[in-house]
């Protein structure tokens, strides 16, 4: 399936500081706003500027800095939020209030009319002042469809520009986001943003599948960051949309590692290994039947092109290394060995139990079982893992 054109919010400074423990310090914040800006997101979710004269000033700095994306402020369905909101000089606010039976029972203490009557006039006070808005039925997926499309055609002859589809907790799968979302487009005729949390580990898939279904825009984080589980990652949603479903897009793909890297380092939540597109192993190899393959053609146990972010292929040096790998981790360093001691290195490797050999320790490896002698050309030593992949890699 082709998909034409979809949008992409990042709300790293908003969902994502909603992380335990994560509270990004105002330049943190102005560095990544620049960075998803470079990476070129449409919208850039900035904060909830009414939570905290700290937040309100991150927003405005935020939104004057004369970023292409445009800039959203998150909003309880109140006045006063909006007016704050006025005061950062958004283009956007993001309002929220839940339509679940249970949460207008037991938190608003509200009828749906009046919850109606609530949301429509904090949606036309907004509209009055200029501003793009998004209403948001929080947990919409879990919310009866019913009270949701009431409430989002009166959103909409009050003039409302997108409504949020919002999975909250992380109920959905990809075939039931499918199915909410081209029902809600259907009954109300509105654009609609998706907004998946992660807690079975399905909101990417679910964002696709909502875009598939016609929602025009995903909400994303930096790392997947957000409540509890998070939402979204940044990464692997673009390069899904680009690569999977051909879309056509204006995204600086190489700078997602240094993205991901300074929120990782800002919000002190480290990159998984095994994260797709930015974590250490996404493109390195290590079974010797993998890596022999590789070798011969890289798309035996390829899909995404490393050089797409600007990363290098790499294979890994352990037990599971076959001879082919070593050959080339000696290759690509430029030590030469003999067969005698190419046997005794590829045995020690062999024999590793809990770890992998980095340039750095293969060459001491080899130094140490030549007896001492240096074989080491004084350039590999310091050469950084993968420097030279483009050049000798087949
Ligand atoms: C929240 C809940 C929210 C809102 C999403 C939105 C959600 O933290 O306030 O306003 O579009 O997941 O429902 O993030
Ligand atoms: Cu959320």
């Amino acid at each position: 399936m082709v998909v034409a054109s979809v949008q992409l919010l990042d709300s790293t400074l908003r969902e994502g500081e909603q992380t335990p423990g994560v509270n990004f310090s105002l330049k943190e914040k102005l560095e990544i706003a620049t960075l998803v800006d470079q990476f070129g997101v449409d919208i850039i979710e900035a904060g909830h500027p009414a939570i905290s004269p700290q937040i309100k000033r991150a927003v405005q700095r935020i939104s004057r800095a004369g970023h292409q994306a445009q800039i959203l402020a998150h909003c309880r369905a109140i006045r006063a939020d909006i007016d704050v909101a006025i005061d950062c000089d958004v283009d956007w606010v993001g309002i929220f209030f839940c339509l679940r039976n249970e949460a207008l029972e037991d938190r608003y203490r509200k009828d749906l009319g009046q919850a109606l009557a609530l949301i429509t006039d904090v949606v036309e006070y907004a509209k009055a002042h200029g501003l793009k808005v998004r209403y948001t039925p929080e947990d919409t997926v879990r919310s009866p469809i019913d009270n949701v499309v009431k409430v989002a055609l009166a959103c909409k002859a009050a003039g409302v520009d997108r409504i949020g589809v919002a999975d909250t907790v992380g109920v959905m799968t990809p075939l039931r986001m499918y199915q909410f979302v081209h029902l809600l487009r259907e009954r109300t005729g509105l654009e609609l943003n998706v907004h998946c949390h992660n807690d079975l580990g399905m909101a990417v898939a679910n964002s696709l599948t909502a875009v598939e279904a016609g929602a025009r825009l995903i909400d994303t984080t930096v790392n997947g960051l957000g409540e509890r589980t998070g939402i979204a990652p940044l990464a692997e949603t673009a390069m899904a949309l680009a690569l999977r479903y051909g879309m056509e897009n204006r995204w600086e793909f190489p700078l997602l590692p240094q993205l991901s890297e300074v929120v990782a380092r800002a919000s002190r939540i480290p990159i998984p290994a095994q994260a797709p597109v930015v974590g250490r192993n996404a493109f390195t190899h290590n079974a010797g039947l993998h890596v022999s393959a590789v070798l011969i053609d890289p798309s035996h146990y390829e899909s995404i092109p490393a050089e797409l972010v600007g990363r290098t292929r790499d294979v890994a040096l352990d037990k599971m290394a076959g001879r082919p790998t070593l050959t080339y981790r000696l290759d690509r360093l430029g030590v030469h060995v003999s067969e005698e001691l190419f046997e005794e290195v590829f045995m020690r490797i062999k024999a590793l139990r809990k770890s992998q050999l980095d340039d750095r320790q293969l060459l001491s490896l080899v130094t140490k079982l030549s007896g001492g002698l240096s074989i080491l050309p004084k350039t590999a030593v310091g050469a950084p893992l993968g420097a030279d992949e483009k050049t000798t890699a087949p």
